[in-house]
């Protein structure tokens, strides 16, 4: 078993929606630790390095507007295999296709809107810890 760490973002709507509270009590019944945790709003130079694979992409321009209508939860998580026990936590992108009792089976309306961001492997995590924590870019 590995003690890992992950980068979790609770989105805009997350907030709006005072989710924020019950998905926190999801990650700490699953005996994971709240490393860091932080709330503001992300600037467009911010999301163009975090979805720089998306930039080019037709619904990077809404996916901006979306991520940056408002403060998010900033998080890291530390346990056992956290970074895939978020990823399976959180559900797939598609809400439609997402178990029905991960968040974003519970929560997301769209494949835009889903609630939370989780890193999707070891490299994610780190470089985005880095980014998100410790402010450096690669
Ligand atoms: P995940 O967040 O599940 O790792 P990514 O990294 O493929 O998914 O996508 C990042 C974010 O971009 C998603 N959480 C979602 O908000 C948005 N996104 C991804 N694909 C689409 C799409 N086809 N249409 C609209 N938004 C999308």
């Amino acid at each position: 078993m590995a003690i890992e760490r992950t980068l979790v973002l609770l989105k805009p709507d997350a907030v709006k929606r005072k989710l924020v509270g019950k998905i926190i009590e999801r990650i700490e019944d699953k005996k994971l630790d709240i490393d860091y945790l932080s709330l503001r709003t992300l600037n467009v130079e911010e999301l163009k390095y975090h979805y720089a694979e998306h930039v080019e992409k037709p619904f990077f321009p809404s996916l901006c507007e979306y991520m940056s209508s408002g403060p998010v939860v900033i998080m890291v998580v530390k346990g056992e295999n956290a970074i895939s026990a978020l990823r399976k936590m959180s559900g797939a992108t598609d809400p439609l296709e997402a178990d029905a009792g991960s968040i974003r089976g519970m929560y997301a309306p769209t494949k835009s809107e889903n609630v939370i961001h989780s890193s999707d492997s070891e490299k994610s995590a780190d470089r985005e810890i880095n980014f998100f924590v410790k402010g450096i870019m690669e």
